[in-house]
């Protein structure tokens, strides 16, 4: 893996992915492409004289066919990653989830790319209840996200199947850690629930606070990506990531004022429409192809995602 590239290398999880990459002693050259519709040019501050950063859009081929000249793996982590978002504006999110994609697909045969990794979701699986969730489910995408992220990963083995493009898809669950955007209406719970700890007042849990997610740790998600852009087994294929267990949101909301040695009761509100009860991976294909074993748990995640809040305000 000499020469890498990130689409969405200034996101949450792109920058996150980014360091690591830098870490790596078979790297030699870290490209990102990003538009900075949601990403920071501040969740690469400290790297961006070791990274060359380019402002561009995957809905543009051209782009992505001049920039993959010469790289080695790409890493597709640019997206509109956002359920109701996808629902309030599902062609724009079409275009950049699906059209996006297969240009990033598109541009990596025509440049010879020897890999992609991509960010797929956990939203492919929708309300069926069984659990843990395993990649062999019938998919039941229940919004546009959904069906873009799944359209994604068939496109991936497509390309695999007919191009030789070697395609790994990684189907995340819930993601969180430092840089994870708390002020969106569509962030993700942790970081809600993290910054108003930091702010000293109580979140507010949607319903009964008895739903649950299999939250995984950024640098995990980061580890994953690594093992897949390297495992033999894994081209043409699909993984969980995730911890392979669930924390509901009222053990979310304990275990962080335990850690911070704080009392503020929750508020519920109304539960939130359409949201899923319960999500758990099954890990057991990503442990057995890639060697995956998500090292940080959710307490040390937690910890280090507040720290790092900490540090940063
Ligand atoms: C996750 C993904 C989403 C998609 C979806 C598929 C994130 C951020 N989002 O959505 O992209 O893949 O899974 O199912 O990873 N909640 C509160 N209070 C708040 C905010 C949220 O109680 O202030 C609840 C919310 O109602 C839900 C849970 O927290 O029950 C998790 O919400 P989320 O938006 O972080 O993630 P999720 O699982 O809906």
């Amino acid at each position: 893996m000499r020469n890498v590239l990130v689409t969405g290398g200034a996101g949450f999880i792109g920058s996150a992915l980014v360091r690591g990459l830098l870490e790596q002693p078979d790297v030699r050259r870290v490209m990102v492409v990003d538009d900075f519709s949601t990403g920071h040019e501040d969740n690469l501050r400290e790297v961006a004289d070791r990274v060359e950063i380019h402002r561009g859009d995957i809905r543009n081929y051209a782009t992505l066919e001049r920039l993959f000249d010469g790289v080695h793996v790409v890493f597709h982590e640019a997206a509109i990653a956002s359920v109701p978002k996808s629902i309030e504006d599902p062609r724009l999110c079409h275009e950049v989830n699906v059209d996006g994609t297969f240009n990033v697909l598109q541009a990596a045969v025509d440049q010879k790319v020897r890999r992609v990794v991509f960010a797929a979701s956990a939203a492919a699986y929708g309300n069926a209840p069984e659990l843990p969730k395993r990649e062999d489910m019938l998919p039941d995408p229940r919004s546009p996200y959904a069906v873009h992220k799944l359209a994604g990963e068939m496109y991936l083995r497509t390309f695999w199947e007919s191009y030789g493009l070697e395609t790994v898809a990684l189907r995340y669950f819930n993601v969180f850690g430092p840089r994870q955007d708390p002020k969106s209406p569509y962030s993700g719970v942790l970081s809600i629930f993290a910054d108003r700890l930091l702010a000293g007042k109580a979140p507010t849990i949607h319903g009964d606070g008895e739903q649950s997610r299999d939250f995984i740790f950024v640098e995990n998600i980061v580890q994953a990506n690594l093992l897949a852009a390297r495992s033999e087994k894994a081209p043409g294929r699909l993984y969980n990531c995730g911890c392979g267990g669930r924390v509901t949101l009222n053990q979310v909301w304990d275990a962080m004022q335990r850690v911070a040695g704080v009392n503020l009761p929750a508020s519920h509100g109304p539960d939130r429409p359409g949201d899923v009860r319960h999500s758990q991976a099954d890990i057991s294909l990503a442990r057995r192809d890639l060697g995956f074993e998500p090292s940080i748990g959710f307490e040390q995640g937690m910890q280090r995602t507040l720290d790092w809040l900490r540090a940063s305000k």
